[in-house]
């Protein structure tokens, strides 16, 4: 397969067929998905890279046949579709193999895209830093390298015999195998930098240590929507997938004075493909040194449930198990969109959770001040970073501070030691009694 990156924002232009395969062992049918939601997502992935979808179905895939997934008749079926309506791109919302995604172009001729190589073309198509280049690249990379070596080891393509191309008796796939690994290598390289350059913009940040809140959540849940109403900017928040790919970071101050810094982040989805994740790390690396996440939820939409358990699992892949790591809040957004009786549903469920349910609406500003509220109690009754600098000669608080609380960083000098340390709110006024004592 050959994955063509769209780079920059341009677009494919094309008419398409999208297909959202229900397998009958689908346990989402069990949680109240719903399927037509589904193939509508799969249908705005579609769109959000510019193609026409002139058709869509769910088809039921009773048996998945390991060289094509859809069976003979509905192969047929669509074949005709594919001609009669001059389609170039059928869209598969699975994860095809590469003989299954190589059969399907050859019945229909015409090209065919799975979720995974859709949702790394979005983010190609999105990619407007550097960085986020490189990191789209180094995903469609190990995407395809992993497609090589499933699809074309026991094949063996020997390349034509003169063998100046590679080494004497080399073989296509070696050749292959070889460019995108030196290219999977340099990439790592850059991106390693670039996370370099971030841990030291965050030292930086650290050293006036204002919590860091970071927005996660399902793509079009309104994270930038709620960025944009909390800290008075104007970043890109559209009706669309993956609007933001970018993280920006902002300042806001809560209501007790406290300042804290604000991030929005890129947007997650179900199947996100890991590759993506693994590629996003320096991206990603703002929520996972977050000090608390607000997972923001579209509760107006049908899938909500699901949704919400697929960022979690998203989340679990990136090392943040549920709240005990950092806290996740939950904020229900845009429940403008509920009729009285799904509001007062979520009210009844918010008041009655022992988990702290916040709802909101990001358009309307309604629930904001309670959220910030909610910001301020969550984080006094949290552990605070502190910097000292502490003598030699108090070496029973020194012992006291390992004891009671979590020492971050520590240069010893020669007459004291400056530490950074982690303290609960009631061990900071102890620690204060100490020193001025
Ligand atoms: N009715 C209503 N619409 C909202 C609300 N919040 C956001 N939206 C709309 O939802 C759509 C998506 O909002 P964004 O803020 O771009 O969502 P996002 O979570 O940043 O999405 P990605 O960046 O794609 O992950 C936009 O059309 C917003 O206008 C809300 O409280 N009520
Ligand atoms: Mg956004």
């Amino acid at each position: 397969m050959t994955l063509k990156l769209v780079k920059g924002g341009q677009h494919h232009t094309g008419r398409s067929l999208v297909l959202h395969p229900q397998l009958s062992s689908n346990d989402r049918l069990l949680r109240g998905y719903s399927v037509g939601k589904r193939l509508e997502e799969c249908v705005r992935l579609a769109e959000a890279i510019g193609l026409l979808i002139v058709h869509s179905e769910v088809i039921k895939v009773h048996k998945p046949r390991p060289s094509s997934l859809i069976g003979k008749g509905s192969l047929d079926r669509l074949s005709s579709i594919i001609i009669s309506k001059n389609i170039d791109v059928a869209i598969i919302d699975s994860i095809l193999s590469p003989v299954q995604q190589r059969n399907l172009e050859k019945d229909w001729k015409c090209k065919v895209l799975d979720r995974t190589s859709l949702i790394i073309e979005i983010f190609g198509a999105r990619a407007r830093t550097k960085e986020g280049v490189f990191q789209v690249e180094l995903a469609a990379l190990t995407y395809q390298r992993s497609r090589l070596v499933r699809s074309w080891t026991h094949l063996e393509r020997q390349r034509g015999g003169l063998g100046f191309m590679g080494g004497p008796g080399e073989t296509q796939i070696e050749a292959d195998r070889r460019l995108i690994n030196e290219r999977i290598s340099k990439l790592k390289k850059v991106l390693k930098e670039v996370r370099r350059t971030r841990a030291l913009h965050r030292n930086a940040r650290q050293r006036i240590p204002y919590p860091i809140i970071a927005l996660v959540g399902y793509t079009n849940s309104g994270k930038s929507t709620l960025f944009n109403a909390l800290t008075g900017s104007n970043v890109y928040s559209q009706d669309q997938l993956f609007a933001t790919l970018d993280p920006t970071m902002r300042g806001l101050e809560l209501p007790s004075g406290q300042k804290i810094i604000l991030s929005d982040t890129v947007g997650f989805i179900s199947e996100l493909p890991h590759e993506l994740i693994e590629s996003f790390q320096a991206t990603l690396e703002e929520v996972t040194e977050a000090d608390i996440l607000l997972h923001v939820h579209d509760i107006s939409h049908p899938n909500a449930e699901t949704q919400k358990s697929d960022v979690l699992l998203v989340l679990n892949k990136m090392g943040l198990t549920d709240d005990a790591d950092v806290p996740i809040l939950e904020v229900r957004n845009k429940i403008d969109c509920l009729d009285t009786e799904e509001r007062e549903f979520q009210l009844n469920q918010s008041s009655r959770s022992e988990k702290k349910i916040i709802l909101i609406s990001a358009k309307d500003g309604e629930g904001l001040k309670t959220l910030l509220s909610t910001l301020d109690t969550e984080l006094n009754t949290r552990n605070k970073v502190m910097k000292i600098k502490l003598p030699w000669t108090d070496s029973k608080t020194l012992a006291w501070i390992y004891k009671r609380g979590q020492v971050i960083k520590r240069r010893d000098g020669n007459e004291s030691v400056d530490l950074t340390i982690k303290l609960h709110p009631s061990d900071v006024a102890r620690l204060e009694n100490r020193l001025n004592s």
